[in-house]
């Protein structure tokens, strides 16, 4: 069985615009509400097609708490439907995908096309080392930065980096992994953004992989629905892999954005 434990809360937005380290986790920041579990409930249905609902949502947005042994996520549906079939449309627009060796992934030595198809944009300079691969950020495109910035207004973070990932079925994915990369800002979280069909992320512990793993730990399971936003909080990536398992019975395509805050470091420092 697979262990999703929730809480629903309110997060308090930062009147600055930006969340440090200092104010503190999301569940500090928050209070519990359940009137807020419905409206969560009801919008989520909504963005699967059983309720006829596109209402506007109001502030502040209802969150749901996601936890289990040192994994901290946050989770809520930030587009209505309407917006993210529109930013959905707009990325199919706008997005250029990597080509060639860009598209491929290194798996103990060796180059393999990646089951699916990837591309990065940022800010000027940024670069992102993923599975062996150095990546370039592309310049921002608009919908990006609206999107971006749609996020920054919701959590008070800021994010100078997107990797996109599409899936165009079920049978693309993306394996077992951890967001560890040193580059990385770890007091900022990883904010994954999905369009399209519902897909199952999967966190696995650490301590919990393979068939001689050393301890008996549930897997997570998150299904991502079209306009979610989940927040992967510090110290998630240290302890737990996450992936996107394949799904024969899926058709229809899904994009990813995972927008991150890369330490911008000087030469010397490389
Ligand atoms: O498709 C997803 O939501 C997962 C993407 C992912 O694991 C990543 O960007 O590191």
């Amino acid at each position: 069985m697979d262990t999703f434990v929730t809480r629903t809360w309110k997060r308090k937005l930062d009147p600055t615009g930006v969340k440090g380290k200092d104010a503190g986790s999301g569940s500090e920041q928050g209070e519990r509400n359940t009137e807020d579990e419905g409206g969560l409930e009801k919008r989520l249905q909504s963005c699967s097609g059983l309720v006829e609902d596109d209402t506007e949502f109001t502030e502040p947005l209802p969150w749901k708490k996601i936890e289990a042994e040192g994994l901290d996520c946050d989770y809520t549906l930030l587009f209505h439907r309407l917006q993210a079939d529109s930013h959905f449309q707009q990325l199919e627009k706008e997005v250029e995908y990597f080509s060639g060796d860009l598209a491929k992934v290194q798996v103990f030595g060796k180059f393999h096309n990646i089951p699916r198809k990837q591309a990065t944009y940022g800010d000027p300079g940024l670069n992102y080392s993923f599975s062996g691969v150095k990546l370039m950020a592309r310049p921002w495109t608009p919908v990006l930065e609206i999107i971006r910035d749609q996020i920054t207004k919701a959590t008070g973070h800021t994010f100078n980096f997107v990797l996109v990932n599409r899936y165009k079925d079920g049978n693309d994915h993306i394996g077992e992994h951890q967001d560890d990369e040193r580059e990385l800002d770890p007091t900022c979280p990883i904010a994954a953004v999905s369009f399209g069909v519902v897909r199952d992320l999967v966190f696995r512990h650490q301590e919990a992989r393979g068939k001689n793993a050393a301890r008996k730990i549930e897997p997570v399971k998150v299904a991502l629905q079209h306009g979610s936003l989940l927040l992967m909080n510090w110290p998630t990536n240290v302890n737990w892999y996450h992936s996107l398992p394949v799904r024969k019975k899926v058709l229809t395509p899904r994009i990813s954005l995972t927008f991150r805050r890369v330490i911008k470091r000087h030469k010397s420092q490389k």
